[in-house]
């Protein structure tokens, strides 16, 4: 079945991220549960520490005049504490009375008193620097510091519905309008180098109704391709939003914009924006995004490579752009209804984006190779220090993303297990309790409390290769892969439904242009996608495996975690390299690629998640593995 699309965009509360009655911690049980806690146990206090000792909260304190020392860090080090801020914000209930919240007000009265009168705030340009606000559009990130202080205050006017960091960001706001925007008499025409204003802005007309600051995001995104700030790829002014055919440059920067397009086409209705944003996005995920959802394979720049350059050991797939896309098919979906963006988020949050954090909560990936020998370890921070508060604060808006609801309807898009109340337009509570192991098992069971008749929608994601059984009271029925069941029933309180989600472990081979992927295969089950790790596969050389069949899946213990892990035995072949190579390179064949002279020993070898690996002992990873299809005759041990 398909879902009804949302006709009406224009101020859509539909699009907007809702907290839980107690945000998003306690909600949240499970798999999400236990990360979401870690984030608030250990990720954020950490970060709190480091935003402390790395010189980030003394800029501010300087800005306020409480300190005489120069500005420590990178120009943009601000965005990091305000998106610890938003982290934070989301994991506070009304009335939170925790330390957290102690050191979250304490930032905002600094934010507060560090800002300028006329509504300016940026800790970089201060004192001796005043002179040089708004002269260097293009690398300052004055624009991409107030988007991410935008997000933050209205992330804590939407839990705590406090208003003092929103008073801050509106200033803040007003003080850019009256400078950038087109309808002010002698306004600056520039655009910013590093997008994620124009989201901020769209969620900020939201929230207080004021189409200035929609009008001044569309003026952004429109600006863009003029030459204004340079007109190069990297800061997406390479050509007009409208008229780009692929997503180029600066990965981070190219979904932050999308995303903030897509936001401007919800509350403006442009049909030929939404059209662009749709292509971009199947060309983005056709071409140039890895098995684990993660996109910009390039470390020089930060880039988008060209289409199916996706190297493995390379891969540069920053922890920040996978969260970026995540965002952007987070609006594709509350824009269109279409299952496919919901099934790129869960992607994206099962595979790029959780693997940013490690096991224990403290350590990050900035890249997220899909193959290593050993070198690349999660950091507890990093000098440009982007994807830590980044990965805190999309764990911590995590239940905004699993469901949408409008009118009677209510869409569950991700499978977490908790409890999650929904107003319905009556005023009446509607609550859903989600008991499942998802997605170490694809069994989900949905308890309804609250009755009358609502329409529930429940995602079949695109990887189940069967239909999916949907039973409740009374009714039994099949749900299409990549699409939405949709159950328009009378509920009463008790009502259950079971959806199963038949979950197999599958192999996966890539398009034969993906050079780095030719004759492999990865092993996925569910969301999951597996990779081989040195610690399950020891005296194994990477280079000398061959898989030919999956087996059986157990589950086991990742060391530090509190999480059982689906672990897959995979039935496969060592090809041993004959010892007439030790001294050589090359050597000359008779018929090319027939080099058969390899001897074969069959071995079991393991795959866990990809998502958490790195958390052992050092050793070699590969998602991509030499797919042993046909053994050449009388090599069979
Ligand atoms: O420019 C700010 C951040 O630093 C970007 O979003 C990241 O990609 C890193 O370049
Ligand atoms: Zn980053």
């Amino acid at each position: 079945m398909t879902v009804p699309l949302p006709t009406d965009t224009t101020h859509s509360p539909f699009a907007a991220l809702k907290p839980y009655k107690n945000g998003n911690v306690g909600a949240v049980s499970g798999f999400w549960g236990r990360i979401i806690d870690r984030n608030l146990v250990v990720s954020l206090p950490g970060q709190f520490e480091l935003l402390e000792s790395t010189g980030r909260l003394d800029n501010f304190r300087r800005a306020a005049g409480d300190l005489d020392q120069s500005f420590k860090g990178r120009v943009y080090d601000d965005s990091d504490v305000y998106k610890w801020l938003e982290a934070a914000a989301w994991s506070l209930g009304p009335g939170d009375r925790s330390r957290l919240e102690g050191q979250f007000l304490s930032v905002v009265k600094l934010i507060e008193r560090a800002q300028d009168t006329s509504g300016y705030l940026m800790t970089y340009f201060t004192h001796d620097r005043v002179e040089s606000r708004w002269t260097n559009l293009r690398d300052a990130h004055e624009l991409y510091c107030a988007g991410h202080l935008i997000n933050a205050a209205l992330a804590d006017h939407r839990t705590s519905g406090r208003t003092r960091l929103l008073e801050v960001a509106t200033r803040l706001a007003d003080h850019i309008q009256e400078i950038f925007g087109a309808d002010i008499p002698g306004h600056r025409d520039g655009t910013g180098g590093h997008p994620g204003i124009e989201m901020a802005l769209v969620e900020l007309y939201r929230s207080t109704g004021r189409e200035r600051y929609l009008r001044l995001a569309e003026t952004f995104l429109d600006r863009r391709g003029r030459g204004l700030i340079g007109g190069d790829l990297y800061h997406l002014d390479h050509a007009p939003f409208r008229e780009l055919h692929r997503l180029e440059g600066h990965a981070v920067r190219a979904v932050y914009l999308a995303a903030g397009a897509a936001d401007i086409y919800m509350e403006t209705g442009e049909r030929a924006l939404l059209d662009r944003l749709e292509s971009l996005w199947e060309r983005m995920t056709a071409r140039s995004m890895y098995i684990t959802g993660g996109i910009g394979s390039r470390a020089s720049r930060e880039a988008f490579g060209d289409d199916y350059e996706l190297p493995n050991q390379a891969a540069y797939a920053e922890s920040c752009a996978a969260i970026g896309s995540f965002l952007w098919s987070w609006r594709m979906l509350q824009a269109t209804g279409r299952a496919r963006y919901a099934d790129l988020m869960e992607r994206i949050m099962y595979n790029a984006a959780l693997v940013g954090v490690s096991e224990d909560g403290a350590h990050y990936f900035y890249s997220n190779p899909l193959a290593d020998e050993g070198d690349n370890r999660r950091q507890s921070w990093f000098s440009c220090a982007c994807c830590p508060p980044n990965l805190a604060r999309w764990i911590a808006s995590f239940t905004g993303y699993a469901f949408s609801e409008r009118d009677r309807t209510i869409w569950v898009h991700q499978y977490l297990a908790g409890d999650f109340s929904f107003t319905l337009d009556s005023g009446q509570e509607f609550g859903v309790r989600i008991d499942t192991d998802y997605p170490i098992a694809g069994e989900v069971k949905i308890k309804i409390s609250g009755q009358g008749t609502v329409k529930l929608l429940l995602r079949v994601p695109g990887w189940c290769r069967e239909r999916a059984s949907v039973i409740g009271p009374g009714f039994q029925d099949l749900g299409d892969p990549g699409t939405y069941v949709e159950l328009n029933r009378n509920w009463q309180s008790g009502d259950e439904v079971r959806l199963s989600l038949p979950m197999d472990v599958t192999m996966t081979e890539s398009h034969p242009a993906v050079e780095a992927n030719r004759g492999k295969i990865a092993v996925t089950r569910g969301p999951l996608v597996f990779c081989l790790e040195q610690a399950d596969n020891p005296e194994l050389n990477p280079q000398e495996i061959g898989i030919q069949s999956v087996g059986e899946v157990d589950f086991a213990w990742m060391p530090g975690s509190g999480f059982k892990l689906p672990r897959i035995q995979l039935n496969g072949y060592l090809r041993r390299t004959p010892e007439k190579w030790s001294q050589k390179l090359y050597q000359s064949v008779d018929v090319p690629g027939i080099v058969d002279e390899t001897s074969l020993e069959e071995v079991h070898l393991y795959a866990v998640p990809y998502h958490a690996w790195g958390n052992r002992s050092r050793g070699w990873m590969r998602v991509w593995v030499d797919f042993i299809k046909d053994l050449p005759s009388g090599t069979y041990p």
